[in-house]
């Protein structure tokens, strides 16, 4: 065996059995193994942004890595931003980038760069291989080190050589460490901190969304009062009628500190104490409210759900029966198209099982509230901010979940930084609805031009933010990939549009054209309004954020 076929057997026998590439010269014997390696699934992308994000999607719905294959510095770059979704996401993805081979590297030729100082920004673990009969241990080791807990991104450098080399010695996969669980005196602190009276609340993050955590957290929370949050961008929630319904943090700092104005104890599970998205001028970054106490039952190294489980016994919850959302969906919308409406219409009409890829950016505002009791589906969000995420990440659910309706939800501008993912879905016949809001505009940053207090409102600094010259054909750009696609301008449309989608088989593109939420007078009054927010009584406040959120 040359050492790329035992790096591909090695992979598959580790449990990595789909592999998202782009690759170039120096990744061509991992490419000829992959016809020695019947179960490694490799999927072609035409961009290494696709292949990094769809390794998200995947490992976000599979629970598990999928591989990426990448060209060198270069390659590794260009996948970098949805690298660093996954990273703040805490999922696992393997990298492996593809090297000149060791005794070419003194030439510094044209792709030559500094392969390791690309993937530090993004992998906790990075080894370039140095033998070819080492390199199936430093395969283990990286999908070890990937599945953590917490998840991260592992990149394994692999110089053509190790991998053309004959020599290669398939590895087993090390036994994974079992996750520690918080210890009882930690448990017993908060089990009295939330019997105590105030106001307390979770925040669930990464694995506390899911259902085991969320029924733990559900009963602790009717027997004390304790307010469930989700983080602001979840790695993956699942949600609907069934669930436990959970609030997410409002991305806007304003709308956040009126969420958790008042607490007194706030308990960590799997998520870091919430910051600002970004900084303000005269405003403060920290989120944690003065006189809250802040809890850890888990850590990202700890086991939530066990650490749930133990909080609910020491409270004598076991029994309790959590608040559940009932079934309940929208009417289907009428009339002229509004992001608003396309957001009731997928409440309305949402199938089984879904899986929402969310990158509706301000156009998702209502989503959220539409889709609450609609039937029990997964919502995956952009975790680390960075856009370009939606498509790829819908990618890779659709190839982990092949049974499930995936619904990829995106702004125009985010759409376009990582459109050939549409090709993919289309060469895979990937069941996918892409569900592109065509505003015309980078809206959310209109607003964010107010926010920060930037002066520059002229026709250069607007023109910035303007999508629409020319203007974007979305049906045109999906055709030419081989994806069906519409364009609807009525409520209507979208709602047949909508229901055609999810019975056609393969992917489906509908362009639904919405009128900027964020110009006029919302664009003027909101920082107002956002900042007379701490100064009003709770109830106010409260009422306005479900009205004015973003
Ligand atoms: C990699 C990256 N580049 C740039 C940005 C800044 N950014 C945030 S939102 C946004 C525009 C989003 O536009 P669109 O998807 O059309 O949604 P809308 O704001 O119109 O709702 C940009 C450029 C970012 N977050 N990430």
């Amino acid at each position: 065996m040359n050492g790329a076929q035992a790096l591909m057997k090695t992979l598959v026998d580790a449990g990595v059995e789909v592999c998202f590439s782009n690759p170039g010269t120096s990744e061509m014997h991992f490419v000829a193994a992959l016809d020695h390696e019947p179960r490694m699934r490799a999927v072609l992308t035409l961009f290494e942004g696709v292949a990094t994000g769809a390794a998200d999607g995947y490992a976000r719905m599979a629970g598990k890595p999928a591989a990426t294959l990448l060209h060198l510095g270069c390659g590794l770059g260009n996948g970098l931003a949805n690298l660093h979704n996954a990273r703040k996401g805490r999922v696992p993805v393997v990298n492996i980038v593809g090297d000149h081979a060791t005794h070419h590297v003194q030439y510094d030729a044209q792709l030559q760069s500094d392969i390791e100082t690309v993937a530090r920004n993004v992998s906790k673990w990075v080894r370039t291989s140095q033998s070819t009969a080492a390199l199936c241990q430093d395969a283990v080791e990286a999908v070890a080190a990937s599945m953590g807990p917490p998840g991260q991104v592992a990149t394994l450098i692999l110089p053509a050589d190790v991998s053309w080399s004959e020599g290669g010695v398939p590895a087993p996969m090390p036994t994974l460490t079992v996750p520690p669980v918080a210890d009882d005196a930690v448990v017993a602190t908060i089990a009295k901190a939330l019997q105590g009276g105030g106001k307390t609340a979770f925040l669930l993050g990464a694995r506390a969304l899911r259902e085991p955590a969320l029924m733990a957290a559900a009963r602790i929370a009717a027997k004390t009062g304790t307010k469930l949050y989700a983080e602001v961008f979840p790695t993956r929630i699942e949600r609907g009628a069934g669930l436990p319904h959970v609030e997410r943090i409002a991305y806007l700092a304003e709308l956040a500190s009126t969420q958790l104005a008042g607490l007194k104890h706030l308990v960590l599970v799997d998520a870091k104490s919430p910051v600002s998205f970004f900084a303000y001028p005269g405003k403060p970054s920290d989120l944690v409210p003065e006189g809250c106490t802040v809890h850890r039952l888990a850590t990202y190294e700890q086991d939530a759900v066990a650490g749930l489980d133990k909080l609910v016994a020491a409270l004598g919850a076991q029994d309790v029966q959590p608040e559940l959302q009932t079934p309940q969906r929208p009417e289907r919308p009428s009339g002229e198209l509004s992001a608003e409406k396309v957001c009731q219409a997928i409440g309305a009409l949402l199938p089984e099982r879904a899986i929402i890829v969310d990158e509706a950016q301000t156009s998702g505002v209502k989503l959220p509230t539409f889709t609450r009791g609609a039937p029990r589906h997964d919502v995956i969000t952009l975790t680390g901010g960075a856009i370009g995420q939606s498509l790829p990440n819908a990618v890779g659910a659709a190839i982990a979940c092949p049974d499930r309706p995936v619904l990829a939800l995106v702004g125009d501008g985010s759409a376009m930084y990582t459109i050939q993912a549409l090709w993919t879905m289309a060469r895979e016949k990937l069941n996918v609805t892409t569900v592109i809001f065509n505003n015309k505009a980078y809206a959310i940053l209109n607003m964010e031009l107010q926010r920060v207090g930037a002066t520059g409102k002229g026709d250069k600094a607007r023109s910035q933010l303007d999508i629409g010259n020319p203007g974007l054909d979305f049906v045109q750009l999906a055709q030419g990939m081989g994806v069906q696609a519409v364009r609807v301008t009525t409520a209507e449309e979208f709602n047949r549009a909508l229901e055609q989608a999810l019975r056609t088989p393969g992917p489906f593109l509908i362009e639904a054209v919405v009128p900027n939420a964020y110009t006029g007078l919302k664009l003027k009054v909101l920082p107002h309004v956002l900042n007379a927010l701490g100064s009003l009584p709770q109830p106010l406040a409260q009422a306005i954020k479900r009205k004015v959120a973003p």
